[in-house]
């Protein structure tokens, strides 16, 4: 006997194309003019935070800084779906997912020029510290669901993960842990293309990322990750999802349009072109374009925007250089507690005047 025991196909959502045009049967009802206006100021934000940390950065004022350009629908989409209540767990490069949670920017200078009191968030945020270890998130994430679940708290946990990071362990025994216990989890993959100078294709033969969900039994999509409406759909109904027991992988195809990192030179492992391809997809130009068609926005106010903007990251600059370190906090901020090993090296660093 042959028969078939499973099948399966991969939803792709896109709600507003490259040219700005509505898909009005998949559109959230709550996505108001002024909702859409958020969205894009936040994005806006975004991006225009991310230009201050890569100058800064090239003055040798900030650590190694992860640019996010490109994929601001991915991020901002995302956590603008989620409730207070609910948990992020971002990498290293979700940025923008940090401002829409409300990390002052004062403070996401601080955590960039290398010192570790940018890495003590309020606890009522609900995210956790900037992880560079790849995938490594992603267990802390699934065990933080399973808390939630515990506690029977209403909240989900929002976990992100590169199309890199994919292909680590750790990200097969999270899904594979939320399947099995039905924790509150939603992974989101931010494809944008690259890991390193891995293209996607390299990564893995799998057609498409969000089929990895399959083997784990839990349910998955595919979304154009530059139309943050999609991405925000394809969010929210992940999150009552998970609430309601089954997690959930959404896939967010975008793109780097920057360098890996600041030490890293694109230019040496991809070509122009495709670059410029992706650049036509601009998630902050089609929404723009969008609010414009609508009469929502227009130059002038475009020029406000980006003048208020720039003066909030200007002074949130001049509050983090201002900030004075404590070199104990590297100690302080390792675990919830103290322990007799860690008190023990915060000792004898003291004594021999580590900190002069
Ligand atoms: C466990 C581990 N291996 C290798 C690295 C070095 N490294 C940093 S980022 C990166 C690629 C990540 O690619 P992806 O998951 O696609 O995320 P992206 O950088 O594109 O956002 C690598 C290999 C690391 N930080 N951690
Ligand atoms: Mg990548």
């Amino acid at each position: 006997m042959l028969k078939d025991v499973f099948s399966t196909t991969i939803k792709y959502m896109q709600i507003m194309d490259e040219n700005g045009v509505i898909d009005n049967n998949l559109m959230p009802p709550e996505l108001n003019d002024q909702k859409l206006v958020e969205f894009y100021k936040m994005m806006s934000l975004a991006r225009s935070l991310d230009a201050k940390a890569l100058s800064l950065q090239r003055q040798g004022r900030l650590a190694t800084y992860a640019p996010l350009v490109g994929e601001e629908a991915t991020q901002i989409g995302s956590a603008m779906a989620m409730g207070k209540n609910d948990f992020a767990v971002p990498g290293f490069r979700q940025h923008g997912v940090y401002i829409v949670r409300g990390l002052p920017i004062d403070q996401f200078f601080v955590y960039w020029k290398g010192y570790e009191e940018g890495a003590k968030i309020k606890k009522e945020l609900n995210i956790t510290p900037v992880i560079v270890p790849v995938a490594t998130q992603m267990p802390h994430a699934a065990g933080i669901a399973f808390a939630k679940k515990y506690l029977k708290e209403d909240s989900a946990v929002v976990v992100y993960v590169g199309d890199g990071g994919t292909s680590e362990g750790d990200f097969y025994e999270a899904i594979n842990f939320a399947g099995v216990f039905k924790v509150p989890l939603v992974v989101i993959i931010e494809n944008n293309q690259w890991a390193i100078s891995v293209p996607r294709k390299d990564q893995t033969a799998a057609q498409t990322l969000a089929q990895k969900a399959i083997a784990a039994g839990i349910d998955s999509i595919q979304v154009d990750g530059n139309d943050v409406i999609a991405v925000y759909k394809a969010t929210k109904d992940a999150i009552e999802s998970a609430k309601a027991g089954k997690p959930y992988v959404i896939e967010c195809l975008t793109y780097r349009l920057s360098m890996h990192t600041t030490s890293d030179d694109p230019t040496k492992y991809r070509s122009d072109d495709e670059v410029a391809q992706w650049q036509k997809k601009d998630p902050i130009l089609r929404l723009g374009a969008y609010l414009k068609g609508k009469g929502l926005w227009n130059d002038s106010m475009e020029e406000e925007m980006k003048n208020s903007q720039l003066k909030e990251i200007d002074d949130a600059l001049e509050k983090a250089n201002q900030f004075v370190p404590n070199p104990d906090s590297i100690f302080e901020n390792v675990y919830s507690f103290s322990s007799d090993a860690i008190d023990e090296q915060m000792e004898s660093a003291k004594k021999e005047n580590y900190w002069q």
